[in-house]
């Protein structure tokens, strides 16, 4: 029987193994174990129910032991997790979003749902759904998107708050659900925890099941974490929380973490979608004049943003995709010292059989002490299009 990934615990589950939770507001609570070692705090909740087993099919309800009531919601039988009935009737891809801390991670989930409601019309009548889908309303998406995300950025005009790390805490993931008519839904999966999971290979142990059961990834990088960059538009060392010299050390610790003996056996995390992403692109277009390259084709001082979002177009260009990537990598090899660059493209190349370069910039322009001036995003929307391209997804394209 189908198999699916619960989004929050990232493990498989058989579709006749769910389980559903007491929807009765008059039942009892209890502290669910399950959930709040995955969570690291207690959680007190309805019964869990066990399903109401059909001869074929997924389990479509359970009976309360306790109250005798009737329930829909559905859970993981692995975590307790509310998981989105429709995630588990239809199954569905999942996207994530990964990089390391501050590389702007937030603020690009932020703005590239706002851009996917404006423009998924254009893609192929895309339309995007905050889950709402959680215990409490409080720790639903929908819920959360509006406070911590778009709140901030397109309301108060701010940076959101940088995500704290909490000692043992897990916080639930984002979830978004993309929907086109006659397709499967394609799930966005971002965790917004404070990104340390990828500082080294060790820190990946833990987390690798996330990879693991990600059907693409988006991996972003603060183009200001290239040596060369940071000197020339003279950026302290002290605005980075980390302090890797490497800028590439997201892709190389998962390229390395797949090499060693603990990861081999995921290994086929290299095979999938892999966008790397140069992101605050907006540093170079908007300096072009300190920089040897001073026109990135597409994205540099002339910027043309994507295709789809100009006037009178409608869909989507894989030229314009490549376009962006050859600019890249003229970039890459122009702007870093020591052949820096060549080796990045050669571990990336040699490693990733299905990858491309994008460059973006979610907020147009740099913050000042938080405050977002004018707001314009660019290019933020190319790399999920093109996961979504890669992942079979159907898109209006027109070359
Ligand atoms: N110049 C510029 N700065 C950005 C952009 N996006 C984010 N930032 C800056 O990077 C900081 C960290 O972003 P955030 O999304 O919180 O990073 P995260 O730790 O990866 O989630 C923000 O507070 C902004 O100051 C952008 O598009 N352009
Ligand atoms: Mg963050
Ligand atoms: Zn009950
Ligand atoms: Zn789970």
């Amino acid at each position: 029987m189908a198999q699916r990934i619960c989004p929050h615990c990232y493990t498989p589950f058989e579709l006749k193994d769910i389980l559903f939770r007491c929807s009765n507001p008059d039942c009892v609570s209890r502290r669910d174990d399950r959930l709040s070692e995955l969570l690291g705090e207690d959680r007190i909740l309805h019964p869990v129910v066990p399903a109401k087993k059909k001869l074929f099919g997924a389990p479509e309800y359970g009976i309360c032991p306790e109250c005798h009531q009737k329930t829909y919601k559905v859970i993981c039988p692995h975590c307790h997790s509310q998981v989105p009935a429709h995630m588990v009737e239809e199954g569905g891809k999942i996207i994530s979003i990964i990089g390391a801390q501050s590389a702007g991670k937030t603020v690009f989930v932020s703005v590239l749902i706002e851009e996917l409601m404006r423009y998924g019309y254009k893609l192929g009548d895309i339309g995007v759904m905050a889950s709402s889908i959680a215990d409490t309303v409080e720790e639903s998406t929908q819920y959360r998107y509006n406070e911590e995300l778009y709140g901030p950025i397109y309301r108060d005009k701010v940076t959101p708050q940088p995500t704290e790390r909490r000692e043992g805490k897990k916080r639930p993931p984002f979830i978004f659900e993309m929907c086109q008519k006659g397709q499967p839904s394609v799930f966005l999966v971002f965790y917004d925890n404070a990104g340390e999971s990828f500082h080294s290979v060790a820190d990946m142990v833990p987390d690798a099941k996330y990879l693991v059961h990600s059907d693409a990834f988006i991996c972003l990088i603060d183009v200001q974490q290239i040596q060369d960059v940071k000197n020339k538009l003279n950026v302290s060392d002290a605005s980075f929380k980390i302090h890797n010299p490497d800028f590439g050390f997201v892709p190389n610790n998962i390229i390395q973490y797949c090499q060693s003996d603990e990861g081999k056996a995921n290994a086929s995390i290299l095979k999938k979608p892999m966008a790397i992403v140069l992101n605050k692109f907006d540093r170079i277009y908007n300096n072009a004049s300190v920089f040897n390259m001073q026109d990135v084709p597409g994205i540099g001082k002339n910027r043309v943003d994507s295709f789809f979002k100009q006037k009178g177009a409608n869909g989507v260009k894989r030229s314009d995709f490549d376009q962006v990537h050859a600019g890249i990598v003229s970039f890459l090899r122009e702007e870093c010292m020591e052949a820096k660059g060549n080796n990045f493209i050669n571990n990336v190349s040699n490693n990733f059989t299905d990858f491309k370069f994008f460059g973006t910039s979610p907020l147009g322009d740099e913050p000042v002490d938080g405050a977002i001036g004018n707001l314009n995003p660019f290019r933020v929307l190319d790399p999920l299009v093109w996961c979504l391209d890669e992942l079979g997804y159907k898109l209006n394209i027109v070359d």
